[in-house]
């Protein structure tokens, strides 16, 4: 994985930086951002077991649980060498922590935010981030206190994993969950998994497939999609539950492929990771391909107007000195320096607004090509779209002129990027990962199906808490 990641940074570093900056697009991620490991969000209604499962993973009362709603902030879990805790105002406030941006959410979240740092040998490759469980909406407006739908979708544009807890009590019924579904998760449901957890409390398969068949019906509603996710069918071994009636190994086998798919967060993260490069390469090259055509435009029309006055009032100068009406020279000085104000000032801002105001135009003569080709005609049309409010904006502040033209052997290294090296990037990495296919490590085998009350509980991921952590953590 180390491979794929310095070639990332790589790419980064060139060529998109320097375009990023010659054509003041946003700017690539850091390198913390690159560094920092997996992280995988955990979603759901309250109760439906998401800190119960956190603490499953690591083997130790991380979080707390309970029936009544517990969680009422996001806590973040992470690797330390030692067990430590750090609230909401240190978390956000430090450089080195990838979590400066929920600042912006205001201090009633900042307050609602907590870093727990453990020794679990998981947590130096998955960062967990447990969340406050789902209510009803009534509930949500009055008690929040911040924007929750915003908060969620900002930690799920960085997961690498999203897990959506339901439970039988509230099989996607809750209205914050439809809620979140709709403007939290829109647009991210390739790294979503569906759990239905406490599925040992279901006595008959009635009770369950009722409870199984809402959820789908729910979820319909609010995931746009023909097919709907796979759900994830399944419980956390607890002492002191009572048993079902049912049988329970799918469910078993259910949890381990969850847990299986946790595991693999970090190869996520790699393919999510060639995913954004990817799309801020195009869209980049959008950005930079259509202001450089405009300024390019501007500087060949503000060369020619002013190529046309210095060669009219050069004329008119040397045809005054030449016919020895000398006196007319201030004269021509003079209108000379009028034409060229008028030029600059009226006529050379115009054509700026002009050419800014044909941005799509532009951005349509110089892909004709591509935009042939359906598919790739609205995945153009689309990024462009997203992206042209800004070009102008940009295009309207800093000038035309600003702009230094995009060399001929940089626009083929960002074409080669995006159409050859990242693509070819991407399927060594597939290549990685179906080489490397072997199961994740099934913990579940590592240990008792259920906790016997006498035995302290082992961590599930295996790691001597008493050793130093093997490799340099990001924190
Ligand atoms: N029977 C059964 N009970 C479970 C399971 N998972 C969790 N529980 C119980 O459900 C209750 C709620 O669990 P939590 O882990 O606190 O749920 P949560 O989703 O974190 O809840 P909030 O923090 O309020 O959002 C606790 O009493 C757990 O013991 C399960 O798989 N089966
Ligand atoms: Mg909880």
């Amino acid at each position: 994985m180390e491979e794929f990641a310095n070639q990332i940074r790589d790419y980064y570093e060139d060529p998109l930086a320097a375009l990023a900056k010659q054509f003041m697009f946003r700017r690539p991620p850091t390198v913390g951002e690159l560094r920092r490991p997996a992280q995988v969000l955990l979603l759901g209604n309250h109760s439906s077991g998401k800190s119960t499962f956190v603490n499953h993973l690591l083997g130790d009362n991380v979080q707390n649980t309970g029936v009544a709603p517990t969680d009422d902030g996001f806590t973040i879990i992470t690797h330390g060498a030692t067990a430590t805790e750090r609230d909401g105002p240190a978390v956000v406030s430090n450089p080195d922590l990838p979590y400066e941006g929920l600042r912006y959410f205001g201090d009633q979240l900042v307050s609602h935010v907590r870093l727990k740092l453990r020794p679990a040998e998981l947590l130096q490759r998955v960062t967990l981030i447990d969340s406050p469980g789902m209510i009803d909406e009534a509930k949500a407006e009055n008690g929040r206190g911040f924007d929750f739908p915003g908060v969620v979708r900002w930690f799920a544009e960085r997961a690498d994993l999203v897990m959506v807890f339901f439970d039988p009590d509230k099989p996607g019924t809750t209205g914050e969950t439809l809620q979140v579904f709709r403007e939290s998760l829109a647009g991210i449901d390739h790294k979503m998994l569906i759990i239905l957890n406490k599925v040992d409390q279901f006595q008959s398969l009635h009770d369950f497939a009722r409870a199984y068949g809402a959820l789908c019906w729910n979820l319909g509603k609010v995931i746009p999609r023909k097919d709907l996710p796979m759900i994830y069918n399944t419980f956390i071994p607890l002492p002191d539950k009572p048993k079902s009636r049912l049988p329970m190994e799918d469910f078993e086998k259910a949890r381990n492929d969850l847990i299986g798919e946790l595991r693999r967060a970090p190869t996520r993260r790699m393919d999510n990771q060639i995913t954004q490069i990817q799309a801020y390469a195009e869209r980049l090259r959008l950005h930079a391909m259509v202001i450089n055509k405009a300024a390019d435009k501007f500087k060949s029309i503000r060369a020619r107007w002013r190529g046309f006055l210095l060669l009219l009032f050069g004329g008119l100068g040397a045809a005054a000195v030449g016919t020895g009406m000398v006196v007319a020279l201030p004269g021509i000085g003079l209108a000379a320096v009028l034409a060229f104000s008028l030029i600059e000032y009226i006529i050379l801002r115009r054509t700026k607004r002009r050419l800014i105001s044909r941005f799509d135009q532009i951005f349509e003569h110089l892909h004709d090509q591509e935009l042939l080709v359906r598919d790739r005609a609205d995945d153009l049309r689309m990024m462009w779209e997203e992206i042209s409010p800004r070009a102008r904006e940009i295009a309207e502040k800093s000038g035309l002129q600003s702009f230094e033209k995009m060399s001929w052997h940089k626009r083929e290294h960002l074409d080669e990027l995006t159409n050859e090296l990242i693509p070819q990037l991407r399927s060594k990495l597939h290549d990685a990962m179906r080489d490397s296919d072997a199961p994740a490590p099934a913990l579940e085998q590592d240990r008792p199906a259920t906790f016997p009350a006498s035995e302290p509980r082992r961590p599930l991921v295996e790691g001597d808490r008493s050793a130093k952590p093997k490799r340099r953590t990001f924190f």
